[in-house]
């Protein structure tokens, strides 16, 4: 049920993700309501704001932004969009959940970084949702207990079942390994300084502009290596793991047992996870509340700006280390 005080969200872009936004905002989380809803097709935002009650739809995404009716931004929108939204946001110094990429390019994330910096304000938040996953929390906070010892290395597997035939390398590490390059440093606290990039031959299915899979190798600036195995067109399920190796114990995490086992017909097991929805929904609701209640009070609670120019910077040295194959020091401006 809205209520009076609810903070008055804009949601623009409702594709699948912004539409999974928006349905929680309505259905699931406490203290927001949208009361706009932006999309460049008009016809699919009418058909998202037809669902929600009080909603209206606005065609042009800096009229949304600039509306009188609205407190908070979600950016769902094509990551190429982000940065002139955010600059919008900014403006207005309006708290922000952007999806990831923050922006496509490092130098745009940094403009983003310092803009907001000059505000005085944490604004913007940037949608690495594995940061609200209990599976992530938990890891995290067994490193940092020590319980681990020292981390030596951790390796991560990021396999899609498919992936649009539009898909190329470049896509795919900006789009994908942006997370591991995110829960790296949310993992071990530390920054990447380096990226290597190593892949053989591909799976027949795979799009033809695309190494699938491919293997990125992350240093990080205490020694750390990490590992991360990107298959996106595997054909299997949704899987996402991460596995730390410390030198005083071992701990992985994303096995899918969280859930019913089951033997009949002869078989043994569980459900695999179809996409990150179903895998991270959980995280995602979480991430939306946090949002919601630090938005609420003019701040973000999860990763900011900061965050999401220091995986776009990952991004670009592995898009580099990619086309030149050779090992590449992530560059990155001081913050501010
Ligand atoms: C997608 O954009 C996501 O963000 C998913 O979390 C990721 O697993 C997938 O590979 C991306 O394409």
């Amino acid at each position: 049920m809205p209520q009076a005080r609810d903070l008055r969200v804009a949601v623009l872009g409702v594709g699948m993700m912004g539409a999974y936004h928006a349905s929680s905002l309505t259905t699931r989380t406490k203290g927001a309501r949208i009361s706009v809803v932006n999309d460049f097709s008009a016809d699919r935002a009418q058909e998202v704001a037809r669902g929600i009650p009080g909603a209206r739809v606005v065609a042009d995404p800096f009229e949304a932004i600039g509306a009188d009716d609205v407190d908070a931004v979600v950016i769902a929108t094509p990551g190429p969009a982000h940065e002139k939204q955010l600059l919008a946001c900014l403006e207005r110094e309006l708290p922000v959940l952007c999806e990831k990429p923050l922006t496509v390019e490092p130098s745009t994330a940094y403009g983003i970084v310092t803009r907001q910096a000059a505000t005085g304000k944490e604004l913007i938040q940037v949608g690495f949702m594995r940061r609200f996953d209990q599976e992530y929390v938990q890891l995290r906070e067994l490193i940092a207990s020590g319980g681990l010892g020292s981390p030596l290395m951790v390796h991560c597997t990021h396999r899609n079942p498919t992936v649009p035939d539009t898909a190329t390398t470049e896509s795919v590490i900006n789009d994908s390994a942006v997370h591991e390059a995110d829960v790296a440093r949310f993992l071990l606290g530390e920054e990447i300084t380096a990226v290597s990039v190593v892949h053989g031959r591909s799976a027949r299915r795979a799009p033809k502009a695309l190494a699938d899979p491919l293997l990125l190798v992350f240093e990080t600036e205490s020694g750390c290596v990490v590992t991360d195995e990107l298959f996106v067109s595997s054909g299997i399920a949704y899987e996402v793991r991460t596995e730390v190796v410390g030198d005083r114990g071992i701990a992985m995490i994303g096995l899918d047992q969280n859930m019913v086992t089951r033997t009949q017909d002869g078989r043994w097991g569980g459900q695999s996870t179809p996409s990150f929805v179903e895998r991270f929904g959980a995280a995602y609701n979480v991430e939306l509340q946090c949002w919601v209640d630090a938005a609420a009070k003019g701040s973000i609670d999860g990763p900011g700006a900061w965050d999401g120019y220091a995986a776009a910077a990952v991004c670009a040295a592995g898009v580099s280390a990619f086309r030149t194959g050779s090992r590449v020091e992530v560059a990155m401006e001081p913050r501010p």
